[in-house]
This record gives structure tokens, sequence and C-alpha cells, in this order.
């Protein structure tokens, strides 16, 4: 037994997911040291190798699969190359599928080799994979135009090719809730597109193991776990970590969330952009276990990699021409005040291109006890007690899109500044930027406070995740578009040449003067 506590729900995010003791029983698992002699494996090896794996520890793995397979491994050591899967044929009639074709799978554990065995399925509800089928995926990902076909076609590429009843792309968002944004499923199915489910759901643990491995596959989920023997390194005492297999035994809190859900096989894909989990494509199937070829899997991993590379280019792109349209206009707005007689300040409060440059409703100037305001601003109370909370004072630009979670008081001048942008120096000079509420229907699937409540009623009850994922609607106040980082460089800049136009006018001024 792991010297853990059983997983519940305080303690989600610290089950050790990575090292369970156990695999998924559609494959068998042997770890190797460097002399290639087996030290550890799962006990269900009888079923494709005739021996139970007691009979097995200590023996070269030539001994164990054949010399074929045994070159195999040795090769893929030798080449560094241990992620690619392995055909062989095992050459050992004694295990119930005789002379098996099987799929090594072999990777590096520590210090030990881990080979993983998985019988070659016959021809499931999947498509055929080739480089000529993954090209023609990627090419009709890269012929949509928006992020959000992108994510529909990614579905349904991968749904094609794993022949899963329903595949979602689901975002996270920057609390790490997630939103069901594409979906591709059999028509009689009810749709999920849109539900968002809160980041209990997917524990960090699960999140950053994802982020490295990115793949996973429950082909059963009423499986039973086959453990591994013996259950510790017997050199380092310590369980085998699991990150990279392929047939880990997944957290039985996972399993009870996807039958609460009435699913019986789940595989899901990372979508990793900029090395940080974007999101997941998400397989569910109803109809009993589903058994995904390793190409089918790899395919999809490559495609899910590929629509993330994709979205990543596209928003640097859009990102980068809205950065590149506001500079110009920075650029107008500054050779104005540079030609205009009038005082700085007059000039930039007179300019509606200030609201514009960062797409703001209202903008407020306080110098030395001087208000000026152009466009929707607060009462000036408000708008020094906005400063308060978010003013850094030291030149650099500060934003939030939600005043009022900094101070209550703060909710009721969302209708025109939920959201601010500051820049300044300190309380008797700064410039703010303000955005109104947008209200925000949020479609939960599921009430995500239910796993509070359960929380609530004490650490006696038995807890486990929601069994209800019926649709809740939640109504987001008080917050605005969020303020794009660009967007505060922009006012940097800004601040940056009336500043420099100052001292240019002080110049002159002292010039004419002498
Ligand atoms: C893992 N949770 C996951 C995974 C998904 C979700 C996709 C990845 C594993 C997989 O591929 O199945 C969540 N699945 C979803 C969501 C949808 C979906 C949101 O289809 C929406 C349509 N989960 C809980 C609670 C806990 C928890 C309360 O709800 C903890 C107490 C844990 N989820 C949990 C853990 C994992 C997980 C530990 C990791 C499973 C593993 O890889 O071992």
């Amino acid at each position: 037994t792991p010297a853990y506590a059983a997983p519940d729900l305080t303690n989600c995010d610290r089950e050790p997911i990575h090292i369970p003791g156990a695999i998924q029983p559609h494959g068998l698992l042997l770890a190797l040291d460097h002399e290639r002699r087996v030290v550890m494996g799962s006990r269900n090896t009888a079923w494709l190798l005739g021996r139970p794996v007691a009979d097995l520890i200590g023996l070269d793995v030539r001994d164990v699969l054949g010399a074929g397979p045994a070159a195999t491994v040795a090769k893929a050591v030798a080449n560094g190359d241990l992620s690619a899967p392995l055909r062989a044929r095992l050459a050992s009639n004694e295990g119930q599928l005789g002379t098996a074709e099987v799929e090594l799978v072999v990777h590096r554990s520590g210090s030990r080799t881990v080979v993983e065995v998985e019988p070659v399925w016959g021809p499931e509800a999947t498509q055929a994979v080739s480089y000529r089928s993954a090209r023609a995926s990627v090419t009709r990902l890269t012929e949509t135009s928006t992020t959000p076909e992108l994510c529909q076609q990614l579905a349904h590429e991968i749904r094609q090719v794993t022949g899963f009843d329903r595949v979602m792309v689901y975002r996270f968002d920057e609390a790490w809730n997630g939103e069901v944004v594409a979906e591709d499923r059999r028509e009689d199915l009810n749709p999920f597109l849109g539900l968002h489910y809160p980041s209990t759901d997917i524990p960090a643990q699960a999140r950053r193991l994802y982020t490295v491995n990115w793949t996973r596959l429950i082909a059963d989920i009423l499986y039973e776990p086959v453990p591994l023997e013996p259950v510790l390194d017997p050199e380092t005492g310590a369980p085998l970590d699991l990150s990279h297999s392929v047939l880990r035994s997944v957290s039985p809190i996972h399993v009870e969330y996807l039958s609460n859900m009435g699913v019986s096989a789940s595989m899901s894909v990372s979508m990793v952009k900029q090395g940080k989990l974007w999101g997941l494509v998400a397989c569910h199937h109803y109809s009993g276990p589903h058994r995904v070829p390793f190409d089918a899997r790899s395919a999809a991993e490559f495609l899910g990699q590929t629509a993330s590379q994709l979205i990543d280019d596209r928003e640097r792109a859009d990102n980068h021409a809205d950065e590149i349209r506001a500079s110009a206009m920075l650029g107008r707005l500054t050779a104005t005040l540079a030609g205009d007689r009038r005082p700085v300040y007059d000039t930039l409060m007179s300019d509606p291109r200030l609201l514009e440059l960062v797409d703001a409703t209202g903008a407020a100037l306080w110098v030395d006890g001087q208000l000026s305001t152009m466009g929707t601003v607060p009462s000036e109370h408000v708008m020094h007690r906005i400063v308060r909370e978010i003013g850094e004072g030291d030149g650099r630009a500060t934003a939030s899109n939600h005043l009022a979670a900094l101070a209550p008081e703060l909710a009721e001048a969302s209708d025109v500044a939920a959201g601010a942008l500051h820049v300044g120096n300190g309380p008797d000079r700064w410039m703010l930027w303000l955005r109104p509420e947008v209200e925000q229907t949020v479609d939960w699937g599921g009430d995500p406070t239910n796993k509070a409540l359960a929380l609530a009623e004490g650490p006696n009850v038995r807890l486990s995740p929601r069994k209800s994922f019926e649709k809740w609607q939640q109504v987001v106040r008080g917050q605005s578009t969020p303020w794009r980082p660009w967007e505060l460089d922009v006012v940097e800049n800004l601040r940056h040449h009336v500043a420099g136009e100052l001292v240019r006018r002080t110049h002159e001024h002292t010039a004419l003067a002498e």
C-alpha cells in the first residue's frame, strides 16, 4: 500500500498520480536494470508471457520476450529514441496469445528502462494512420481561418483517427477553470459545447504531469489495476515513477468522476503552448471499453501539438497587428502634442485617440490637484480609490479588469469602471483609462460549488466528485474585458513621450528667457 492518505476532496491535488504502483490491464510492464535484467514487473505477465512476474525477476529480457523483441529494446536504448513504439512479435508461445504481435513502448524512468508491451489490436472503429493521412489532417487544420474553427477541425480530425463517441477541445482560463470550445460527437449525444468546469476537476499535479506527458488513455474505466511486483524498486526503495508510462493506472477519484459522467473509456491529449498547458483534447466513449492503437494515439498527440502551435502563431500575429496599429496611433498622437501650442495636458485630454489607443471608454488625468477627464468616468473619489488599489507609482503601467475584487466598494462603479489601466508617479500624478463591466453568463457543467458544499458537511462524510453534471448557470458581474500586455506598454510609452515633451518645452522656455 502506498504511503499516502487515500485521496479525497481535501487532498485532491496531493495525490501522487505519477507513482500509483500499478498499471491498466490492457498491456504489461517490465522495468529493467542496466544489464537489461527484469527488476520489477506487472502482475499480469502470464497473460502474454506464460509465466508469473515472480518467475521473471532477475532474468535477461531476452529470455523473457525472445531475441527479436529484446534486440528491438536494445536498439531503442542505444539510439536514445525511446519515444517511438516498436512493433515486435513475441517469440515465446507460452502466453495465451501465443506468438502475439505486440507493440513495445520503451522509456527511461530514473535508472530503469521501462518496457511496456501492448498487444496489437485488431481493426476497430478507427481509421488507419499514415504519414499521408496525418499530412492531410494538418493541411485541413491550417486551412481554417479562426481559432474556434481550428479547434472544431481538430476535434473532428481526432475523432476520425481515434473513433471516440465524443471529442472535445477543452481550453483553460487564467484561473485554470476550463470551457469546452469545440466538440465533435455522435449525433445522438447531448452537446457539451460551451460548458465550463472548475479548476478542481483537473488538479494541479495532473496539469503538471500533462505538460510533460501529452497523452493518456483509460481504455476501460471498469478495469482492475494490476500492481507492480515488487511495488518498490529493490535498489532505491522508491516506487517506480510512471510519469511517462502509457499504461499508468489513473487516479480512482478521476475514475469515479468519469463514471458519474457516464463515460466508459477516456483519453486526453495535451495542448501545450510555449511550455504551458493551454488545454486538453478530451475524448469520451460511452459504449464500453475503447482501445486505441498506439499509432492513432500518436497521431492524435501530433495533431494536438500542431494545432497548439498554429494557435500560438495566430494569436501572436493578431496581437502583433493590434500592437502595430496602436503604436502607429501613438506616433500620430505624440506628433500632435509636439505641434500644438496649447499646454501639453490640454492637447492630450482633448484628443479622442487617447481612448481609442487602448480601447477605453473613459480616461482621467490628475496632476497636482487638477483633474481632467474624457469620456465616461466615475467620481473623483472612486478614481483616487482605484489609484490606491492598483497604482504602483513607479512609472510602470498596472491594470485590473476586476476592480471590485480588490475593493468591494468599487463594485458600485462597475457600470463605468469595472476595469482600469493606470500609469503614474505616486498619488499626485497619474492617468487612468477605464472600461465598463461586461456581464457574462457562464454555463457550468454541473454546479461547481457543490464540492465546496460537500466539504462544508464535515470531514467524516465520504467525499466524491459531484454526481450531477446538469447545466448550471452563473452570471458573472463586475468585470471588464481584460487589458492586453501590449496595452500596458502603449500607455508607458505615452507617459514617456508626454514627460519628454514637457521637458522639451521647459528647455525652450528657459532658452527664450535667457
Ligand atoms: C484528470 N480530469 C482529469 C482529466 C480530465 C478531467 C480530462 C484527464 C484524464 C482523462 O483523460 O480522462 C476533467 N474531463 C474533465 C472535464 C471534462 C472531461 C472537466 O471530459 C469536461 C467535459 N477530479 C475532480 C475532483 C478531483 C479530481 C474533485 O473532479 C480530486 C478530488 C481529480 N482529475 C482528478 C485527477 C486527475 C484528473 C487526480 C488525474 C487522473 C490521472 O491522470 O491519473
